[in-house]
């Protein structure tokens, strides 16, 4: 491995495969490597960022990746890096990679790969690993552990690649199965013993693959868009769902001239907020428990009837019992053929990419019905409307009110105001409280901007989504923690200042898990399980590695403090000291959360 290292740069260069050849003479020169042949596959294909850790065996790669113009962004924990990449490929629609060293780094990067195939996020979770004929025979290896094996549950696809003149092949499977279909979380295996592998530099040319249309589009059916355009025509009180899917799917122009053509009021799920702006007349957010029951058919685009949408059925869906269905028929847009079905009955499964099913839908309805389409009665848009109105004045007086300490909605007043002025900026959010407040309250602009915890609700995802948000769009990131949330991947703080990264983080900061005021029921010494050191100075984090820490306590103070972050692209933590008391249990989900009979 040394040996690569300290190979002439010319020589390195020389064995790339669009200069390789020609001039050279030296025999080194006519031989490539393993490590070499990763990169050239990689930026064949696009690749222009590595998210990852160095250690044995890729810290070479990581050294080499840098010199041959890949950026590489290295983190303090893996897991870190891994949300990093997966996000990256939700922005993108190219795998995002997060490399890693074996056995532990590849452990702490698979938790962000099962994240990003539960979320649909195409990534590449690309570990080394240790000498295969030890690892089976368990004799006891560095980092022994049969990753391929772990990791095989929880991504899309896993591959593993033993022989130099493979790469290209592997690299090539792992984007085509990140990206193509439903996208999701692809494990590549790369042996210690593969990297030094020499092989003749123009065999290991000809082994790469440039991976043409490596998520086809595909076409939905014509009689399952006369279905579903049927369905919805006849419709009383339609409603639009639209999913992170959709907006992964980068189909905005379309999906807009649909919700418009139509004049269906719809739904953005969290990360669909912005795909039309969140002012939007059709909106239907602030009637949000109105709309789910009343409706009488409902078209998902990108959106699955999981537990956010309480799997289609019961009260939020006008059932009477928990398990009981709802009244409606539904429509779902959807590019796995086996997600209809697997909550309620679809009666209309649209099944193909949402670019090509919602341009596929809107030219159904203009050649059927062209001018003639009708708008939804007047009766459901009027009674949306009313409930928006008065839900809508309602929250307008909780966001005037400047109670102190600060609460949720007066701090988060200011953040609302900060993306109003700010539409590009992307909002990174997580916590119980502190996301379920900033998703209602802070309206969205643009398609892409709001990046959260997704399908999983987990937490940890906020420093590395923001490193990725800043590193790939160039645009200010503000990230709102939760204190909890934030101690998961706080270290990465130093990754922002490192690369001098324009994030402002917020804490809202409330001393605990969902709260700072439980006590310890025994009484003893030790605090709450989910209390926190009190008045603790998260902002001089920042301020160890270089960057601005602000502590705040008013709304003036708080937006002072995020105008200078945005105005000076600095990396800031804000350390917005809220009421201990302002937080509820689980935030809004309360109710999955067994509780003891008996209180203790
Ligand atoms: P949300 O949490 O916002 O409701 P989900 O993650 O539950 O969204 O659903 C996203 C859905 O979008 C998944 O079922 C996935 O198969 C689908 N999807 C992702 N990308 C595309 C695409 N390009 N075309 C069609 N469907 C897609
Ligand atoms: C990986 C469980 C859900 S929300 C939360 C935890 C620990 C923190 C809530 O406190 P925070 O926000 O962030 O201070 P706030 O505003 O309510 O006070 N481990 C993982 N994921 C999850 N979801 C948890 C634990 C949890």
């Amino acid at each position: 491995m040394q040996q690569v290292a300290t190979q002439p740069a010319s020589s390195a260069a020389r064995s790339a495969p669009d200069v390789a050849g020609g001039a050279a003479t030296h025999a080194a020169a006519q031989e490539t490597d393993g490590f070499q042949l990763v990169i050239d596959a990689l930026k064949l294909n696009g690749i222009d960022t590595i998210f990852g850790l160095p250690g044995i065996p890729i810290t070479d790669l990581t050294r080499k990746m840098q010199k041959e113009g890949l950026r590489v962004i290295s983190f303090r924990h893996e897991q870190n890096a891994g949300y990093a990449a997966s996000i990256a490929g939700f922005m993108t629609q190219k795998p995002g990679i997060c490399l890693t060293v074996s056995a532990p780094g590849f452990l702490n990067g698979l938790t962000a790969l099962a994240n990003a195939t539960t979320n649909c996020f195409p990534m590449i979770l690309i570990s080394g690993s240790s000498e295969r004929e030890v690892v089976d025979l368990q004799q006891g290896d560095y980092e022994e552990m049969d990753q391929l094996a772990i990791a095989r549950p929880h991504a899309k696809a896993a591959f593993r690649v033993l022989h130099a003149e493979d790469i290209g092949v592997g690299v090539a499977r792992a984007i085509r199965a990140a990206v193509s279909g439903r996208p999701g979380g692809v494990y590549l295996d790369l042996p210690a013993k593969l990297f030094p592998q020499a092989i003749d530099a123009e065999a290991g040319r000809n082994s790469l693959i440039k991976v043409v249309d490596a998520a086809p589009r595909q076409i939905p059916a014509p009689d399952a868009v006369k279905r579903a355009v049927d369905l919805l025509k006849n419709a009383k009180r339609p409603l639009i769902i639209l999913g992170k899917g959709a907006a992964y799917a980068q189909a905005d122009a379309d999906i807009r001239a649909l919700v418009e053509k139509t004049g269906i009021p719809y739904l953005p799920m969290s990360m669909a907020k912005g795909l039309l702006p969140d002012t939007h007349a059709q909106s239907a957010s602030a009637a949000r428990s109105y709309v789910l029951p009343a409706a009488d058919v409902v078209m998902l685009i990108g959106a699955r009837l999981n537990w956010l949408l309480s799997q289609g059925k019961g009260k939020t869906w006008g059932a009477a019992t928990p398990k009981a269905w709802g009244a409606q028929k539904f429509i779902q847009i959807d590019i796995s053929p086996q997600e209809a079905d697997s909550n309620v009955r679809i009666d209309a499964p649209v099944v193909g990419d949402i670019g090509s099913c919602v341009s596929e839908i809107l030219a159904a309805i203009d050649t059927t019905e062209g001018a003639d389409w009708q708008k939804p009665p007047a009766e459901w848009l009027d009674a949306i409307a009313e409930r928006k109105t008065k839900n809508i004045a309602k929250m307008g007086e909780s966001l005037a009110k400047d109670p102190s300490p600060m609460n949720y909605h007066s701090a988060l007043n200011v953040v609302r105001d900060i993306i109003k002025a700010n539409p590009d900026a992307i909002l990174v959010n997580e916590g119980a409280n502190a996301l379920d407040h900033t998703r209602s309250i802070v309206d969205m602009y643009k398609p892409r901007k709001r990046l959260d915890v997704g399908t999983w609700g987990v937490m940890g995802v906020g420093m590395g989504f923001s490193v990725a948000a800043a590193v790939v769009s160039g645009e200010q990131v503000i990230a709102v923690e939760g204190d909890s949330a934030f101690g998961f991947c706080g270290m990465e703080v130093e990754t922002i200042c490192r690369y001098d990264l324009p994030v402002c983080v917020v804490i809202l900061n409330n001393n605990g898990v969902y709260r700072g005021d439980e006590v310890n029921f025994a009484g003893g010494h030790d605090p709450s399980p989910l209390g926190f050191v009190k008045g603790a100075r998260y902002e001089k984090l920042m301020e160890a590695f270089g960057g601005v820490g602000v502590m705040v306590a008013t709304p003036a103070e708080l937006r002072r403090a995020m105008e200078e972050a945005i105005r000076s692209r600095k990396p800031t933590l804000i350390n917005a000291v809220i009421d201990e008391k302002a937080g509820t249990e689980s935030g809004r989900i309360t109710s999955l959360n067994p509780t003891a009979k008996k209180k203790p």
